[in-house]
């Protein structure tokens, strides 16, 4: 049973630039005009814009700005996703330690917590997400796997292709995939990945996968080398990206991935999928393995996901962990 704001936001989302009558609403949610109209007011106060025209109805003209759970619930059931448990939260510290939170809890798998920001959002090794509030997406998608860890070791590398092929065919957005754990528009980062996993013995307990990507919030007030380097999804569509819509196309996109690579960890034909999307392919690289650093030409990734590398005597070898920065240097984007 879905609650009276997703009902409500459902219907009008669906009948797009048509009114929808208020007894209509008031019908299908077995309420009275009265209280469709008192729900419309309270959903006006979080952002929302609403026409309603006497003897016509309701329509809806404007979505909040800001991340809004019934909003995103309705555009779940539209898309006719469920089968993933949805956790809408204003702010939290990193809607990865909630997801591990919820987990230790024994929140049935597979869910998403989504917030509209993190006080203390994480990259790896101890770096930190800029994550302010307005207009940007933090998602952490949890799992149960039971697999061996060895069997799980690209799956980044799948999710993050497929939120990448997602952008770039729903939206027309040159995102690309830089291995192993970002996606960049002209250079600039757009989105960071974040894998997280408990292991027990030699079996994965949960897995928790933590996207956050750059929307239309501004990057007035960022640390100014983060906002040199980042890039938002809104500068190049601007008008056709909802938040809200977003989130919620997103949760299909990777729970549905996550099932395809269970089923198929070493997908045939992922290699040439990658480079398809491949920020790096053919350009000069230093990928640090440890304190090591590695120069060489990348091409594409291998069957395990590794980065392969070619090195200035004419080798190739495959890079399986790291930090890659195109050129020599070692800044980070
Ligand atoms: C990452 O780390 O790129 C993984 C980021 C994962 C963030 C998500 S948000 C939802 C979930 N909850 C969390 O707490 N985390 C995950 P790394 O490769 O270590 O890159 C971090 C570096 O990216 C920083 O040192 C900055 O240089 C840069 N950076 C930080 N915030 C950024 C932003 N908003 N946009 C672009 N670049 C950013």
């Amino acid at each position: 049973m879905l609650l009276p704001d997703v009902t409500i936001l459902k219907t009008l989302l669906q009948a797009g630039d048509s009114f929808v009558s208020g007894s209509d609403l008031a019908k299908d949610l077995g309420m009275s005009r009265v209280g469709v109209w008192s729900r419309l007011e309270k959903m006006r106060e979080t952002g929302f814009t609403f026409e309603a025209v006497r003897h016509r109805g309701y329509r809806l003209t404007e979505e909040p700005a800001c991340l809004c759970e019934s909003l995103v619930l309705a555009y779940l059931d539209i898309a006719g996703a469920n089968g993933t448990g949805v956790f809408v939260l204003p702010e939290i510290d990193s809607t990865n330690s909630e997801a591990e939170r919820l987990l230790a809890d024994a929140t049935e798998t597979p869910f998403v917590v989504i917030a509209g920001a993190q006080t203390r959002g994480r990259g790896r090794l101890g770096r930190k997400w800029h994550s302010p509030p307005q207009g940007n997406l933090y998602m952490s998608f949890a799992f149960r796997p039971r697999r061996s860890p060895g069997r799980m070791q690209s799956i980044t590398l799948r999710l993050g292709l497929a939120v990448c092929r997602f952008l770039n065919q729903a939206y027309a957005i040159p995102v690309k995939v830089k291995w192993p754990n970002d996606l960049i528009i002209e250079g600039k980062k757009v989105a960071g990945m974040l894998t997280e996993a408990r292991v027990d013995a030699d079996r994965m307990r949960d897995l928790v996968f933590g996207i956050g990507i750059n929307v239309l919030g501004s990057t007035d007030g960022w640390p100014a080398e983060v906002a040199a380097h980042a890039a938002r999804l809104g500068q190049y569509a601007p008008s056709s990206i909802r938040l809200n819509r977003l989130a919620a196309e997103l949760i299909p996109v990777v729970a549905g991935e996550y099932a395809a690579y269970l089923e198929n960890p070493r997908k045939p034909g992922f290699a040439e999928e990658w480079l398809a999307y491949d920020a790096l392919n053919g350009r000069e690289v230093t990928a640090n393995r440890g304190s090591e650093p590695i120069r060489g030409t990348a091409h594409g990734i291998d069957t395990d996901g590794n980065l392969i590398l070619e090195t200035p005597d004419g080798r190739r070898t495959a890079v399986n962990s790291g930090e890659v920065s195109l050129g020599t240097g070692s800044v980070l984007f």
